[in-house]
């Protein structure tokens, strides 16, 4: 993470991110000057066009990373990076959170290698991730039930006196008109819950867009308790009725929680 201050030009952008573009032509950074405090509305207010675009990344490689005064480990939106185009994005790996499960879900593609071919959308023409574009497929996803629960916690870790009220959130992360979450109502007192809901994700850009799970337990009292969590990469999705195993907030999946999920493109 030097600094590339030799032979390197360096735009400041209305964002929070810094272009630097070197003279040999062979780097591209975009250097992240975002603090603790900044939030999803900000990471997907980031606007690079102006100044920056995919032609760039069509010739250059662009690596992103987490600037120094992140001191809390936390992280940008990687989809901000990655719709531009970016070849590497780089994340603090010491934390946990949303954009760290988003990274996971996306190389859980191609046989989670490690590499991931980007769309040809991103290769073949000067694409705007603030383009209004027509929707191109719809994603419905039915949540029906979660189990495993009773199994991988202890029966007090939820609620003390009676057994867990879990909800789901369900949503996508993607270019920002195709980015949202919805969830379920909370099932009161049951250890096995039945949501039997279904949403419907209308998608602009299907290649760009990852599948987001999570599970909270509902309280009155205090903020909600993490139930579990998943990303999946859309492009790879396979439709159907699916058991969809739940992963803890580091990661590592849990032994036996589990979602039956059913998945369909309209
Ligand atoms: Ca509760």
């Amino acid at each position: 993470m030097g600094s590339k201050s030799n032979g390197s030009k360096r735009v400041k952008m209305d964002s929070d991110l810094v272009v630097r573009g070197r003279d040999d032509g062979d780097e591209l950074f975009i250097e992240d000057f975002g603090n603790e405090a900044e939030d999803e509305q900000r990471t997907m207010a980031l606007d690079m066009k102006s100044r920056f675009n995919n032609c760039e990344t069509q010739r250059n490689l662009l690596r992103i990373y987490p600037k120094g005064t992140r001191i809390g480990s936390s992280n940008y939106n990687p989809l901000v990076g990655w719709m531009h185009g970016a070849q590497m994005v780089a994340l603090n790996m010491q934390g946990q959170g949303k954009h760290l499960w988003v990274t996971e879900g996306m190389f859980r593609a191609n046989g989670g290698c490690g590499f991931v071919k980007k769309p040809d959308l991103l290769l073949n023409r000067d694409f705007d991730p603030r383009e209004s574009l027509p929707i191109k497929t719809t994603l419905q996803v039915q949540i029906y039930m979660g189990e495993g629960w009773h199994s991988d916690f202890h029966h007090t870790h939820f609620d003390l006196y009676s057994p867990p009220d879990f909800y789901t959130r369900v949503g996508i992360a993607g270019v920002p008109a195709d980015t949202r979450m919805m969830e379920t109502t909370a099932i009161e007192d049951q250890w096995i819950p039945v949501w039997d809901k279904v949403f419907e994700f209308p998608l602009t850009v299907p290649e760009l867009a990852l599948l987001r799970i999570e599970v909270m337990e509902y309280d009155t009292s205090k903020t909600p308790d993490f139930g579990g969590q998943t990303c999946l990469p859309l492009a790879e999705l396979r439709t159907g009725i699916r058991c969809v195993p739940l992963h803890d907030q580091k990661g590592e999946r849990f032994k036996s929680v589990r979602l039956l999920m059913g998945f369909r493109f309209i």
